[in-house]
């Protein structure tokens, strides 16, 4: 039998002790030490050392030896130490692991990009296991994320996830915890151009969206490329956050704040949220369903979109 709770929306995902916010995404290029060592200066939730698309092809193994090295010396604070390493049709990615997990401290969180086929995700799942077998590693557990890049990884996306959890269930070696969009690799592989409207990705992020929360997954928004553009970015991290996303990728210091502001819920939603709910009570209390409250018609989706901006705003509060 499925079961369905009344509260099976978010709302338990939220208020989940183990949720880690990752509202702004921010990659530092491994190869890159000047971007490197300003890491501690940032106040990203998630910072992301990148051995994929932001180092090219020759600087791989520096990128390689200086994230091993940053590992064990930068003080992350509350952020959420992450790792992007290559994917596994790269064929590079054993060598990335490899680097990552020699070094004396773990990061908190792997990201897999562009996972187009179940088989990927197994493939990667023994090769951890392999890795920290080798290594002699035994209590190390990150949360895993994976990127939906491409018009294949999309179609796949819920299998890849179903499998994922199926061995995050099973005792494997991470905790799976996202999913992520790769919009322009995306747009590559289908043949679109970027626009400023973003519609040519529009159905792609509403299913990026529908599909990770129905496995109760965070869902980490398209990167804004044109980074000066800050005014684009505020537009596009609200829409985001109105979609369902729990955050965004960025590839600039300056777009944290912007990104971080619309991945928080505002002083008067919370306030809304916060009073809506005592009247729902009320209302129950007085054997009532339905009811108005500021014209809007009112009844137990809203309760638990109301429910979702409590949790995120406590979740936010922490960082
Ligand atoms: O003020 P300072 O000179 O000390 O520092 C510069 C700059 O070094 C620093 N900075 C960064 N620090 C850490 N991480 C970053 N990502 C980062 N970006 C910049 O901030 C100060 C001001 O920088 P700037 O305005 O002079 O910008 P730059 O010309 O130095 O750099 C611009 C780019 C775009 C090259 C830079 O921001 C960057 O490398 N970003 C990351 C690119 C990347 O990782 N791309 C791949 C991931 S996106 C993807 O894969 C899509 C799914």
């Amino acid at each position: 039998t499925v079961k369905r709770s009344l509260s099976s929306q978010p709302v338990d995902m939220l208020a989940n002790n183990s949720y880690i916010p990752r509202r702004a995404v921010l990659y530092v290029p491994g190869s890159d030490m000047k971007k490197l060592n300003k890491i501690q200066s940032l106040k990203a939730d998630c910072i992301v050392l990148d051995c994929e698309d932001g180092v090219a092809y020759n600087m791989k193994d520096v990128a390689r030896q200086n994230i091993g090295k940053m590992l064990g010396i930068i003080e992350f604070g509350i952020a959420d130490c992450t790792v992007r390493v290559n994917s596994v049709s790269s064929g590079i990615i054993e060598d990335d692991l490899k680097a990552v997990l020699k070094a004396s401290r773990l990061p908190q969180t792997v990201i897999l990009p562009k996972v187009d086929y179940v088989q990927e995700i197994e493939e990667f799942t023994a090769m951890l296991e392999d890795i920290c077998f080798q290594y002699k590693i035994e209590s190390w557990k990150p949360a895993l994320i994976t990127c939906v890049e491409t018009s294949i990884g999309l179609l796949n996306l819920q299998g890849v996830l179903q499998r994922a959890k199926e061995l995050s269930q099973t005792g494997c070696r991470y905790r799976l915890d996202g999913v992520l969009f790769g919009s322009d690799d995306f747009c590559a592989d289908i043949g679109a151009i970027r626009s400023k409207t973003g519609m040519e990705v529009f159905y792609a992020r509403q299913k990026v969206v529908t599909t990770a929360k129905a496995y109760r997954l965070q869902v980490i928004d398209m990167v804004d490329i044109d980074f000066h553009d800050l005014d684009a970015l505020k537009k596009t991290s609200i829409e985001g956050a109105g979609m369902g996303f729990t955050g965004k990728q960025v590839i600039h210091p300056a777009q944290v704040p912007v990104v971080q502001v619309a991945f928080s819920p505002s002083l008067e939603k919370v306030a809304w949220a916060t009073d809506l709910i005592r009247q729902f009570e009320d209302h129950v209390a007085a054997g009532k369903g339905a009811f108005t409250y500021h014209g809007q018609m009112i009844d137990m989706p809203l309760l638990l979109q109301a429910k979702n901006i409590i949790n995120m705003s406590k979740i936010v509060a922490q960082k």
